[in-house]
């Protein structure tokens, strides 16, 4: 809608902001130090307000806590505009000189009414309005953030469209400690997709399809690239067991824990013909590969990240790599070689400089810049630019207007029904990382968090005369797994959750679902339907060390 894929902001700008309306973000648990500006400006005056279906940590410091109902963003997002365009609560300037589309939104939004999102999304009227009239009223200094619990839907593209309506509506792109800003995963997610790791895009966000882009990569590479965009991981994945496609490499991702539908996933890999893992740990992943190659990890390796907030930073070897390891760089340097293509870079400020070369937002980051000044934000044309705190500045990033989105609320693919009754949704806890492969080596973390549980509403589990700690039995459609009962209030009534990190004792994944959304094939890890049952027969709460979810 605006043209980039990444907070529109800076993470130091979410403490200077007045509003901030965080939408399925576990935030203190997944982003402990963005939390603390969030906390900071809470402190300084600021009202937050936390979208999410869980009692999150973070709603003890919100002023409201909009506890909807599982999937069910986009009404309550719908409203909030339709009540910003009946009290003129929107930025009407912006609005005419940055925006299109804004009459066909307002005639689109205008069956929200409160009433209306309230049946759908359990929030009060009351608290709809007055939601709506505390934004308008702090906008543009506000800030909307999200992560996963709004992109990980069968609707997730229209929930960030929901939330962009939102933004454009109150003019928050393209001014200081506001914007439209999602929190990124894993500590270089944003660099690799800025370096290119998706389909469509070539490094620096530059289409594939556009003109002229590919013919310049051509003549850099001095190799023919694909006309059209690649696939992604879920179509992969599909064509793996199909045999279009044969041979994968899988670098850093532990699929098999981590895919939905684990079966599915384990299937597709095997069905592959060869299968190279390239991972610092031996995976359940890289344990399905013909060839397994060991890689450094970022303490041991030297190159550039770039975070949340578009900031490129270098990582330096601390210490060296054990036994064979070796950063990735050299090793795919090295298959370069022995594949007949021989690479002019050497090391990786090498790769970084034809980075820089061929990626015009990268244009003015240098090694050398790096280090005196600690790391640049993109866009960086060149070498006397500062790095861009906020993007959108005078325009939207994508040179045109921002276009508004009427989306509708769809509801996840898998609904809970007689045979499923309960809804599973999946995420993180602060003490564990993913799959496990990293933290479950810990000692400490084991402490914290021995194993997995399932968070449970005490209503439902009384329901299901389940006590706290003993074991339950959780399936769904596609497999069922065992883990310990935690009732808790964060859990609201009807909704369960689970981490995925302890996939040897308990595969969350098993359990979830084959949905996914139609525009970026992202699946829909935060809903499925499923049911819970005592196990009956063992001992109980033997060993329930059963840890709070706090
Ligand atoms: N400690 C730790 N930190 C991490 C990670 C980790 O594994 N461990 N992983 C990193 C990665 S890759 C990522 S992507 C981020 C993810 O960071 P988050 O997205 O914050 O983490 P999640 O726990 O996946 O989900 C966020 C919240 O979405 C809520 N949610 C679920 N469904 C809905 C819904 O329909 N609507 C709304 N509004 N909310 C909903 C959930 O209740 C949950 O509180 O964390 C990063 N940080
Ligand atoms: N049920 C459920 N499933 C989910 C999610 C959910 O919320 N619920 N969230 C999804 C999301 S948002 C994400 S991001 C994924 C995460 O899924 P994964 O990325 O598969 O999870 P990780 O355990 O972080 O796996 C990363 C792997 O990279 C390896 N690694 C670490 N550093 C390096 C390195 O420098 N080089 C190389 N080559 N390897 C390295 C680690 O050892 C590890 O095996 O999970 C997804 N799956
Ligand atoms: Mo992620």
């Amino acid at each position: 809608m605006v043209g980039k894929g990444a907070m529109s902001n800076s993470i130091e700008e979410l403490a200077n902001t007045d509003f901030l309306f965080v939408a399925g973000s576990n935030t203190t648990e997944a982003h402990p130090v963005i939390a603390l500006r969030m906390k900071r400006a809470v402190r300084n005056g600021a009202t937050l307000v936390v979208v999410d279906p869980r009692k999150i940590e973070l709603t003890r410091w919100a002023n409201r806590h909009l506890q909807i109902r599982l999937g069910t963003d986009i009404p309550l997002y719908n409203a909030m505009a339709r009540v910003m365009i009946e009290e003129e609560l929107y930025d009407r300037d912006y609005v005419e000189n940055r925006t299109e589309g804004f009459q066909q939104f307002a005639r689109h939004v205008e069956m929200y009414t409160p009433e209306y999102a309230s049946d759908i999304c359990g929030i009060s009227p009351e608290d709809i309005v007055r939601t709506a009239r505390e934004f308008g009223a702090a906008a543009p200094k506000a800030s909307i953030c999200y992560t996963v619990g709004v992109t990980e839907h069968s609707c997730g593209s229209h929930n960030v469209q929901a939330l962009a309506n939102l933004g454009m509506m109150a003019g928050l792109f393209g001014r200081p400690n506001a914007g439209v800003n999602p929190l990124r995963g894993q500590n270089n997610v944003q660099g690799a997709s800025d370096a290119g790791a998706i389909p469509t895009d070539l490094p620096g966000y530059q289409k594939i399809e556009s003109p002229g882009v590919r013919e310049k990569f051509e003549r850099a590479w001095g190799a023919k690239l694909p006309k059209r965009r690649g696939i992604t991981k879920i179509t992969a994945m599909d064509q793996m067991l199909r045999g279009k496609v044969r041979a994968v490499y899988v670098m850093g991702e532990n699929t098999v824990v981590s895919d939905p539908h684990a079966n599915h996933a384990k299937k597709a890999l095997e069905a592959a013909d060869f299968l190279v893992v390239q991972d610092i740990f031996m995976t359940d992943t890289a344990r399905l590969a013909d060839v397994v190659l060991p890689a450094a990890s970022f303490a041991e390796s030297e190159g550039t990240f770039a975070n949340s907030e578009r900031r490129v930073q270098r990582v330096r070897p601390a210490v060296p790599p054990p036994g064979e390891a070796q950063p990735d760089v050299d090793i795919l340097l090295q298959l370069f070689r022995r594949m007949g293509k021989p690479q002019n870079s050497r090391t990786a400020e090498d790769a970084w400089d034809e980075m820089r070369r061929l990626s015009p937002i990268h244009a003015g980051i240098t090694y050398k810049r790096l280090d005196q000044e600690g790391g640049l934000q993109w866009p960086c044309p060149n070498e006397e630019h500062p790095g861009s705190m906020y993007l959108h500045g005078d325009d939207m990033e994508s040179g045109m207007p921002g276009f508004f989105a009427p989306v509708d609320h769809i509801p996840p693919a898998e609904q809970p029904d007689e045979q499923y009754p309960l809804a599973l949704t999946t995420g993180r806890r602060r003490s564990t990382y993913h799959t496990g492969t990293q933290t479950g080596r810990a000692a400490g973390f084991d402490l914290l968090v021995p194993h997995e549980f399932l968070e449970i509403n005490p209503a439902d589990a009384s329901e299901l005369s389940i006590r706290n700690g003993e074991k339950v039995r959780v399936t769904s459609r596609r497999g069922e797994v065992e883990v310990h009962a935690n009732v808790t209030e964060k859990s609201p009534r009807g909704t369960v959750f689970m981490s995925f990190a302890f996939p040897d004792s308990t595969l969350t994944n098993a359990l979830t679902s084959d949905a996914y959304d139609f525009i970026t094939e992202t699946p829909e890890f935060k809903a499925c339907a499923v049911r819970v049952e005592r196990i009956p027969n063992i001992q109980h709460a033997a060993n329930g060390k059963t840890p709070s979810a706090d």
